[in-house]
């Protein structure tokens, strides 16, 4: 038998920066939440109390009371939140399918695109929920985040024919996320600028800045948004405003003294998301014979540096 606090709690797969950003922002607002931590199967009943360290925008301090739990606990899971990398989205759910109900929604927040449609592919009767954000955040140590830049937050429903849950809008728009009739552009829109920033920078090794500073790096950013761009004006899916320069333009001067994920992909180590970002814009590419000869080289570039990382 389970609460209504348990029904209506959000569960959060995925401790990085943004995964825990959001659990301070539901602590924040009461709005109960848990964290789900990986562990063996035979560890099923750690429940653990931790505190969380947010330091906010105004570098002050504030401390939560926390409930982790393992991926492998027993309750029924109504709604969770997906926070992890790209490419490790599908694997993280699976353990947890057992725990969902007919009726969950699962709001998926994180960069790239192709691995929603694979869940939702995997999970015909749950509610997929797509989400956006501008937000910035850094992890300092585990559970202690830092909230590096402010920004809008959006989600909306994957297959649009479907209501969201009123109580579920509700306490998303307590902690400022905005309901999108067509979260589809919104992703795209992140993603094409996501396809330009992130591989130069993490090619290039350099902050967001040095795209607009240095000629040869502005060259091949003025390239690759000529490149993406053919890709959404055919898909119908056109960047709203001056066109995807000018998107660019202006994130990375907002951004300017900030490395982007896929640079510190490289810089620590880590698979990057080079996949669901470029390699999704390339497969759309393909099917519809549009040359993005850049994005291609890119992406090779990309997966030779994860092999061999930086010097
Ligand atoms: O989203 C980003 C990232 O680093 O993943 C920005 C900073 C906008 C660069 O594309």
């Amino acid at each position: 038998m389970h609460t209504n606090n348990t029904e209506q709690a959000w569960y959060i797969l995925g401790t990085g920066a943004i995964g825990t950003l959001w659990a301070a922002k539901f602590l924040q607002h009461s709005i109960p939440c848990r964290l789900l931590h990986r562990s063996t199967p035979e560890q099923s009943g750690d429940v653990i109390s931790r505190k969380l360290n947010l330091i906010g925008l105004d570098d002050h301090q504030h401390s939560y009371d926390l409930v982790s739990e393992s991926i492998y606990c027993n309750g029924e899971i109504n709604r969770i939140l997906v926070c992890t990398k790209s490419y490790q989205c599908i694997a993280a759910i699976e353990p947890l399918i057992p725990r969902l109900c007919d009726a969950a929604t699962i709001l998926i927040l994180q960069n790239g695109m192709g691995q929603q449609q694979e869940l939702a592919r995997m999970l015909p009767k749950q509610q997929i929920l797509l989400a956006s954000t501008t937000e910035a955040a850094m992890i300092k140590s585990p559970l202690e985040v830092k909230h590096t830049g402010s920004g809008i937050s959006s989600f909306g429903c994957l297959d649009h024919s479907t209501q969201i849950s009123p109580d579920i809008t509700a306490q998303l728009k307590r902690i400022n996320m905005q309901q999108e009739q067509n979260i589809e552009a919104v992703l795209w829109s992140k993603l094409s600028v996501n396809c330009v920033i992130n591989p130069l920078t993490a090619i290039h090794n350099c902050r967001n800045g040095q795209l607009l500073q240095n000629p040869k790096l502005l060259s091949l950013t003025q390239q690759l948004c000529t490149e993406v761009e053919a890709v959404t004006t055919a898909m119908d899916k056109p960047i709203k405003a001056a066109g995807l320069f000018d998107k660019v333009r202006i994130v990375a001067t907002a951004t300017s003294q900030n490395y982007s994920s896929m640079q510190q992909d490289i810089q620590y180590e880590r698979n990057t998301e080079i996949d669901f970002i470029n390699g999704y814009l390339q497969q759309h590419a393909d099917r519809l014979n549009i040359p993005c000869p850049l994005n291609r080289q890119i992406i090779s570039q990309i997966k030779q540096l994860e092999l061999s990382h930086y010097p």
